[in-house]
This record gives C-alpha cells, sequence and structure tokens, in this order.
C-alpha cells in the first residue's frame, strides 16, 4: 500500500535525522579528544598569563545604527589585553553598552571578568584556550563575557605557535563574502539612498532591519527599486509575537534569502510554528546560545539557518562546534556581526572562512562602522574581506589609538 510505504519510509528518514542530531548534540556536549578538532588540539600547555589590561573604549560610529530594540551612536567596548610570559593576546567583547540585545552589556561583562572569571583563571599556574570552557563551565552564562577571554587567549596562544586563528579553526578559503546590515531609517528615502551607497561599495547581499510597522513597505521599496538581482534578507531582533504570522507572511513574494529571529530568544516552538507558515526561511540568531540549542531549533523546525556569533554562544571553538553541527545536519550557516572593532572583526573573517559558512555575513568593512579603527582597518575588495594570516587573529592593536579613546582601564594580575 503506497500509503503505508510512505509512512514507513517517513519514519525511518525521521528516526535516522534524530540519531544524527542526538549524535551531534551529544558531540557538542562533549567533544571527543579529536586531535583535528580545535577545542581539543591545543597547541601547548597554554601561555602563562602574568597581568590582564581592560580596557573600556568609547567609539563612535559613522552614523546611529536603528534596530527593534534602540538605536547605537557609539560602542561602549571592553578589550582584554593579556600580558604573558611568551607575549601578549588582544580579545574584544561583543556584549553592547546596554542590555537590549540580549541580557548582557559591557559594564556587567567588566564586573565579572574582573571578580569571577579571571580569578579562576589566574589561580591556575598555565591555562590553554582549550581548557578555558572546562575552567569556567561553574559560572553560569554570560557567554560574551567568556567568548572575550577566549579570544585573547586564543590570540596570545596561536601568536606563541606562530599558527592563524584561521588555519587551527579549519579554514576552507582566504576571503569571504561580506553582506552589510542596514538600519531603520527614519523615511523611505533614506533607506533607499542607504542601500545605493552599499550596492555601490559592492557588498553582496543587504539585510534590513525591520519591526512593526516599518517592515512590509520598506522592504517592498528596496526590492522593487534595485530588483530582483539584490541578495535580500531581514531581521526583526525579536520584535514579533506568533500572531503577527499572517503579516509576516506579506514578505514571502518579496523574495527574501530568510527572516532572521522574528520572535523572542525563547520561543524555539513558536517559530517552530512560524515556520510552517512561511516560505521564507526562518534564521536564528539571539535564540542560539550553543551547539546543543542549535541542533534541537533545526530538529524541531524552529530554523533552517544559523547565524552564528562566536561573542553570543561563548567563544570560537563552541561557533566551530556548531558549524559542524550544522554541517552535517545541512543547514546553511553565515557569520553574524555586533559592530566588532577591527580585534573580533578579524576573527570573525578566520570564522567565516570555514566551509559551512555558505551565506554572505554581516563581515563588513571597517568604514562601514568606523572613521577610524583600532587596526589596519578591513577594505572590501570586489564584495569581499581577506581573511588575516598572520598569527593568532592576525592584526597589530594600534596603542595610540587605543589610548585616545579610552574611558577606564583597569589592571588584573594573579592572586
Ligand atoms: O556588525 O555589522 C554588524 C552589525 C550586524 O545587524 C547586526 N547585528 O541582530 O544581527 C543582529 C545585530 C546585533 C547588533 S545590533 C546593535
Ligand atoms: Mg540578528
Amino acid at each position: 500500500m503506497p500509503c503505508m510505504g510512505k509512512s514507513r519510509s517517513v519514519t525511518t528518514w525521521v528516526s535516522a535525522i534524530s540519531a544524527l542530531v542526538r549524535l551531534a548534540a551529544e558531540m557538542a556536549a562533549s567533544p571527543p579528544p579529536d586531535p583535528t578538532d580545535p577545542g581539543a588540539a591545543t597547541t601547548g600547555p597554554g601561555p602563562r598569563v602574568e597581568a590582564v589590561e581592560l580596557i573600556r573604549i568609547a567609539i563612535p560610529l559613522v552614523a546611529p545604527f536603528r534596530t527593534s530594540f534602540g538605536v547605537q551612536t557609539q560602542r561602549d567596548v571592553l578589550l582584554i589585553h593579556l600580558l604573558g610570559d611568551s607575549g601578549e593576546g588582544w580579545g574584544e567583547c561583543v556584549a553592547m553598552g546596554e542590555p537590549g540585545y540580549s541580557s548582557e552589556y559591557t559594564e556587567a561583562a567588566e564586573q565579572l571578568i574582573g571578580q569571577h572569571l579571571l580569578p579562576r583563571l589566574l589561580a591556575r599556574r598555565r591555562v590553554s584556550a582549550a581548557e578555558l570552557g572546562g575552567v569556567l563551565e561553574s559560572i553560569r552564562g554570560h557567554r560574551m563575557a567568556k567568548a572575550a577571554l577566549e579570544m585573547a587567549w586564543l590570540d596570545l596562544e596561536l601568536r606563541v605557535a606562530g599558527m592563524s586563528l584561521a588555519d587551527y579553526l579549519g579554514a576552507a578559503r582566504t576571503e569571504v563574502d561580506c553582506g552589510v546590515s542596514v538600519g531603520i531609517a527614519d523615511t523611505r528615502e533614506q533607506l533607499l539612498e542607504t542601500v545605493a551607497g552599499y550596492l555601490d561599495d559592492g557588498y553582496r547581499r543587504i539585510k534590513l532591519k525591520i519591526e512593526p510597522g516599518l517592515d512590509i513597505e520598506r522592504v517592498r521599496a528596496v526590492r522593487e527599486r534595485f530588483g530582483p538581482g539584490v541578495v535580500l534578507q531581514v531581521d526583526a531582533n525579536a520584535a514579533y509575537t506568533l500572531a503577527d504570522a499572517e503579516h509576516l507572511g506579506r514578505l514571502d513574494e518579496l523574495g527574501l534569502v530568510l527572516i532572521e529571529q522574528p520572535l523572542p530568544e525563547e520561543q524555539l516552538l513558536g517559530h517552530a510554528k512560524l515556520a510552517r507558515r512561511l516560505t521564507t526561511p526562518i534564521c536564528l540568531d539571539e535564540s542560539i546560545l550553543s551547539a546543543t540549542v542549535a541542533a534541537e531549533a533545526i530538529e524541531m523546525g524552529a530554523c533552517s539557518i544559523v547565524n552564528i556569533k562566536p561573542g553570543r554562544v561563548g567563544g570560537y571553538l563552541e561557533a566551530k562546534r556548531i558549524h559542524d553541527v550544522c554541517l552535517a545536519l545541512g543547514a546553511p550557516v553565515w557569520c553574524g556581526g555586533m559592530l566588532e572593532t577591527g580585534i573580533g572583526r578579524a576573527a570573525n573573517l578566520a570564522l567565516a572562512a570555514l566551509p559551512g559558512f555558505t551565506l554572505p555575513g554581516d563581515t563588513s568593512a571597517s568604514d562601514r562602522y568606523f572613521h577610524e579603527d583600532i587596526t589596519a582597518p578591513f577594505v572590501l575588495h570586489s564584495g569581499r574581506l581577506r581573511v588575516p594570516t598572520g598569527p593568532g587573529l592576525g592584526v597589530d592593536v594600534r596603542r595610540e589609538v587605543v589610548d585616545a579613546l579610552t574611558t577606564r582601564r583597569s589592571l588584573v594580575r594573579p592572586g
């Protein structure tokens, strides 16, 4: 009976996928000691860190960036500067000045790092980047704070080893396709002008921020002005509810690559229900906190595409595990952005060079964000940025620029 045959094959297919998802989730929860896995393949016993500078900078944006949760006019960034017995390492915390994108924010991250994270790490003679997650496991959450430390540890460790982060993570390409995230504009005309400028710059994909009331007509205007050839997607930053499903369905005729995070962070089931009512694929950002969540979200149909932001998930090693899980499950991924300086941008480009990153990311050129960056600027060439090849993150920090932007500085030492 064809009907029974179909249901048997569907059952087999579902259980095969479930097994794969379980395996992926287990691997993500406790990665096996595989020497090709950066999480396991340490570059040595880990550096000895003698002091850590916590530096807060205020760096103005070239233009205000409005999202459904607020407007940014400058970035309040926490930088981590490790001073080790064998060299230095830099990290950047992606938390924003206010807890609008997620519950983390810069001031809290600085406090947590100084009072809870660094004391645990510095109490050990040596800690490798791969061990860092385990040492900090007893502290719940605060993934952006942990990721900033991991970035600095990776930079120091890989500089000593003479290896680039891209090679360490398993990069498959030397340059990556770049998209740009366009904030909510005051008027439709301003939006069209901004998009036109970015297309002239050569960006390969446009992401429009949306919110209720500034969505369908704005997106339609961009589609009509620039035509079907422009790769277009939208990001709601959790501004809708499931009751908006019919309204969001009006996006379906606009040929979008995806809609990013329409519902609040914790509503995985809500996203699964919404996905069944849209033809536009759902991509999750805020909701994806780990490789385990990514596997579960894909399995339950909450998303079919994942935005990977290392800061949001606790660091580059977890980001790599999410990449691996998504690749195994056939879900495309792309690298998100948090308005990073050249430090975080360098690391994101290394990640975005991994084979599963098949969609252009929010890895835009430095001049889209800042008049003057704290590293040499990343410049767009034919819509792409080059992946740094030098040891560690592969960038040198311009200390005089950092100093000029510094709003607070403290030094933490062991014991
Ligand atoms: O770095 O180009 C960037 C910003 C990309 O839109 C972007 N990020 O939800 O994806 C997102 C937002 C989070 C930060 S908004 C201040
Ligand atoms: Mg987003």
